[in-house]
C-alpha cells in the first residue's frame, strides 16, 4: 500500500480562494483592508525565505502589507518601541515578529509586547491561555498547529477517539497542537500523548498512533517501523539538509523518512508542500479575523 499524499499546497490554493472572497467582502462592506506587518530582524536565510513567502501571499490577497526589516544589531528597546508603534497604528491588524531573534534580544519579552488583539501568530500568553480554555474563549490559534488540524480534518481523518501522538514540545507547535487535538469539538476529541527528548521508548509510543504529528526538528527521526499501518502522518519538520547548486535552493527534508514511511502510512504530508504552506495560509486567516474583530467597537 502506498499512502495518500496530503497536499498543503493544494489545500492552500482552496483556502486562499476562500480568503480572497472574504477580503473582498470586508473591503466592499466596511471599507476595511486587512493590514499585516512582518518584522524581520537580521537575515537568517530560512527566515528571509519564510517572510518573503508571507509577504507575497499577503499581497496576493490585497492586504495592506508592511515589510519591516531591521538590522541584526537593533536593540531590544528599539524593537519594543517599534512594536508599540504598530500596536497603536489603526491600519495594522496583525503584527508578526519572525523567530528566531538574535541572542541579545529576549524573545519572550518581545512576544509579550505585541497586543493580544494583533497577535496573529497566537504566541501571546493571553491567546495561548485562551487556546487552553478552548471553545468560545479561543481567539488566535497559532498558525502551524491550526494548519495541521486543517490538514487532518480536510483529509478526512477521523480525530474523535483517535490515538494522537505528538513528537516535540515546543511552544509554537508541540504543546499547542497536543492541547487542540484533545479539546472537545471538530478536529479534536482525540486521546493525546506528547513525547519528547526525555521520553523512553519513542518508537513504541509512535507505533500506537492513528495520527502521528512530528515536530522534533530532527531529519529522518521517524523510521517506517515507528508507523502503524494505515496511520495519518503529519511531518512538521523543515530541515535544510543541503543546497541544490542547479536551482540555487536549499534541499529540505522532514522529520520522517518519507519514502519509507509512505509504504506504511495511510496518509502522509510531504516536505516541502505539506505543513509549511498551511502555516502561511493560517496567518492570512488570522489577519482577516483580526480585521473583522477590530470593526467591532
Ligand atoms: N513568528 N516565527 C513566527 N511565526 C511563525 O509562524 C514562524 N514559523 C516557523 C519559524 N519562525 C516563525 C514559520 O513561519 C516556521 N515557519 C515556516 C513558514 C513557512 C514554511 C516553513 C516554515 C514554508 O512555507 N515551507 C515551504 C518551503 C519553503 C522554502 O522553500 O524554504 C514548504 O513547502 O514546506
Amino acid at each position: 500500500m502506498t499512502a495518500e499524499i496530503i497536499s498543503g499546497t493544494a489545500l492552500r490554493a482552496t483556502m486562499l480562494a476562500e480568503l480572497h472572497d472574504e477580503v473582498t467582502t470586508i473591503r466592499s462592506r466596511h471599507g476595511c483592508v486587512p493590514g499585516l506587518v512582518t518584522i524581520l530582524v537580521g537575515s537568517n536565510p530560512a527566515s528571509v525565505s519564510y517572510v518573503s513567502l508571507k509577504i507575497k501571499t499577503a499581497n496576493s490577497l490585497g492586504f495592506h502589507e508592511i515589510q519591516d526589516n531591521q538590522p541584526e544589531d537593533i536593540t531590544e528597546a528599539e524593537l519594543l518601541a517599534l512594536i508599540d508603534r504598530y500596536n497603536n497604528d489603526p491600519s495594522i491588524h496583525g503584527i508578526l515578529v519572525q523567530l528566531p531573534l538574535p541572542r541579545h534580544i529576549d524573545a519572550t519579552k518581545v512576544l509579550y509586547a505585541i497586543s493580544p488583539e494583533k497577535d496573529v501568530d497566537g504566541f501571546h500568553p493571553v491567546n495561548l491561555g485562551r487556546l487552553l480554555i478552548g471553545g468560545k474563549a479561543v481567539n488566535f490559534l497559532p498558525c502551524t498547529p491550526a494548519g495541521i488540524q486543517e490538514l487532518i480534518v480536510r483529509s478526512g481523518t477521523e480525530t474523535s477517539g483517535a490515538e494522537v501522538v505528538v513528537v516535540g514540545r515546543s511552544n509554537i507547535v508541540g504543546k499547542p497542537i497536543a492541547v487542540m487535538m484533545g479539546q472537545k469539538g471538530k478536529g479534536g476529541n482525540a486521546t493525546v500523548t506528547l513525547v519528547h527528548t526525555g521520553s523512553r521508548e519513542l518508537g513504541a509510543h509512535c507505533r500506537r498512533a492513528d495520527i502521528l504529528i512530528v515536530a522534533a526538528g530532527v531529519p529522518g527521526l521517524v523510521k517506517p517501523d515507528w508507523i502503524k499501518p494505515g496511520a495519518t502522518v503529519i511531518d512538521v519538520g523543515v530541515n535544510r539538509v543541503g543546497f541544490n547548486e542547479e536551482t540555487s535552493k536549499p534541499i529540505l527534508s522532514g522529520d520522517v523518512d518519507f519514502e519509507a514511511a509512505r509504504q506504511v502510512a495511510g496518509k502522509i504530508t510531504p516536505v516541502p508542500g505539506g505543513v509549511g504552506p498551511m502555516t502561511i495560509t493560517m496567518l492570512m486567516k488570522n489577519t482577516i479575523r483580526s480585521a473583522w474583530l477590530h470593526l467591532r467597537p
